[in-house]
């Protein structure tokens, strides 16, 4: 059977009004572009006659703007889940236009197949490579694609000729079932593989295949700087110490590590580092610095969900698969970032904060407790089982306006039962074992600014007395300042 080449726009006029459609793709690698863009314009021209044109959006993490920035656009948007980085899409959602569910990227495609989040209409999925018998072979990530692919009930492919045939082979599908029926994932090591390299599709469900030349819609990197590579510099030298005093084997253990500027610069301090062995990744995002060290040899193997890289680093990937298939698997988010996983290979995870509180309560969404910054992503599958979680951050943001280190957060993601470890520029806090009042001392010793450091003495020397010394009425001070006066600096407690 060989499936109908259709344009973008027949395929975009096979999604209803209401209809919830299923993205593959994890970051904006390895998503559809052409068939959304077209889904936006068919929305707009509803909405110009005065018509409802909505959908729900379901994907592995964040997608590229002819996604999540066109469609926000456009007005298209009714409910959207998970993780996304799109400056119009956050924009739209803290206004309140849009619903957004901020769900942990491991549970994504269970929640999905438990049927919590309902049907699945359409499944648009990025391809390299198609066969008649339904096999599809993922470009640059996987997702969620295999459980949207089996549920959806028409499956659209975007054949995109971007990305290179010599992708085949790179990837492990495999869908975990519903409980009672999951078994354990036979995974010991970051290499093994557990499943197929393609994505088995029921043939009669794939109504159309989009012919594109599409590049990834990849983000940049800010080059490292003083302070991020002074970050850097402070968790390598934590982990050398822990290495040293034998609490991590000196064969080391599997990275996981967040995506953004930070992450890419912790990462090649990690990498650059001569006390540290050459190491493995098992992680969801691999980025540009990950690819440097596998060059080097300072990688020796890399899991990932998603190549999330700069184009021109997804060509060098192309150009030399020999080199790289044996060393990088990508397989589906539910597995990248398996909490059971992590748990038994002794994951060593490496996430950012936008503050954390001097307990070690770490906030990674929300500015001020209310906007949403991009989501919680997969920090969370990995932080609640690493054999040893650590967050960074630089001190303070916008010219020291805004100390990342408060009294109490303004949302929690991590809790400190969850934090093993707070890094920023000036040094880091270990919190392991540690008493409340421990932490504190530690955070704000280490952490803070030299700038906020006395006012979080005041803070600590005006709190009620418990095991978590705190004083309710001023423990948003700080945060109160920056609302009305625009830099936490102005606090009066
Ligand atoms: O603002 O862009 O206007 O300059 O936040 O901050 O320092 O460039 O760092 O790119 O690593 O992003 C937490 C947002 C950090 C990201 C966050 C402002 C700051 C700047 C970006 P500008 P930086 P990064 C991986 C796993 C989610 C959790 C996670 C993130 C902008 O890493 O979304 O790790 N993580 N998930 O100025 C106001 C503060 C601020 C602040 C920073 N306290 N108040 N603004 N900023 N702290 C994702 C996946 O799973 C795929």
């Amino acid at each position: 059977m060989s499936f109908p080449r259709i344009s973008a726009a027949e395929a975009a006029a096979i999604i209803k009004n209401g209809d919830s459609i299923g993205l593959s793709g994890f970051t904006p690698a390895g998503s559809p572009k052409a068939v959304t863009a077209e889904l936006a314009k068919i929305a707009e021209a509803a909405h110009a006659k005065g018509e409802e044109f909505k959908v729900n959006v379901f994907t592995g993490a964040s997608t590229g703007d002819s996604c999540d920035g066109v469609l926000t656009r456009a007005g298209a948007i009714n409910y959207r889940a998970p993780y996304t980085t799109n400056s119009d899409f956050r924009s739209a959602v803290n206004k309140g236009l849009v619903k957004y569910s901020d769900i942990h990227l491991s549970q994504m495609a269970q929640q999905l197949r438990a049927g919590f989040l309902g049907p699945i209409n359409v499944a648009i999925i990025e391809a390299c490579a198609i066969e008649d018998n339904g096999r599809v072979y993922l470009t640059a990530a996987v997702g969620i694609t295999p459980t949207v692919a089996r549920m959806a009930e028409k499956v659209i492919i975007e054949l995109n000729a971007a990305h290179s045939t010599s992708m085949m082979g790179l990837h492990d599908i495999y869908e975990i079932q519903l409980p009672p029926h999951n078994t354990p994932l036979m995974i010991e090591k970051p290499s093994d593989r557990v499943g197929t390299p393609y994505v088995e599709i029921d043939p009669k469900k794939i109504v159309g295949v989009v012919e594109v030349n599409l590049p990834d819609e990849a983000r940049g990197f800010t080059d490292p700087d003083e302070i991020t590579n002074q970050i850097g510099h402070n968790v390598v030298e934590f982990l050398v110490n822990d290495m040293k005093r034998g609490v991590i084997p000196s064969s080391f253990l599997p990275i996981q590590s967040g995506v953004g500027n930070i992450a890419n610069a912790v990462l090649s301090a990690l990498g650059n580092d001569p006390h540290i062995p050459v190491f493995q990744m098992y992680t969801e995002v691999i980025q540009d610095s990950v690819i440097a060290l596998l060059q080097s040899g300072r990688i020796s193997f890399g899991s990932t969900c998603s190549l999330s890289v700069t184009n021109g680093c997804l060509d060098e990937i192309y150009n030399n698969t020999s080199f790289y298939k044996d060393k990088l698997v990508l397989r589906p988010s539910e597995i990248s970032n398996s909490p059971e996983l992590a748990k038994r290979l002794g994951i060593i995870a490496m996430n950012t904060a936008i503050e954390a509180d001097i307990y070690g309560n770490v906030n990674s969404t929300h500015i001020c407790g209310t906007k949403m910054m991009n989501g919680i992503g997969g920090s969370g599958d990995f932080t609640r089982n690493a054999y040893i979680s650590i967050f960074s951050c630089p001190s303070v943001a916008k010219n020291g306006a805004i100390s990342a280190i408060v009294p109490m957060v303004s949302h929690i993601d991590h809790s400190e039962h969850s934090v093993h470890v707070i890094a920023t520029e000036q040094g880091v806090a270990d919190l392991r074992g540690k008493s409340p009042m421990e932490r504190a001392k530690a955070v704000i010793e280490n952490c803070a600014h030299p700038e906020y450091k006395q006012l979080l003495w005041d803070y600590l020397a005006m709190a009620s007395k418990g095991h978590t010394s705190h004083n309710l009425e001023k423990a948003y001070a700080m945060h109160v300042a920056l609302l009305n006066e625009g830099d936490m600096r102005k606090v009066k407690f």
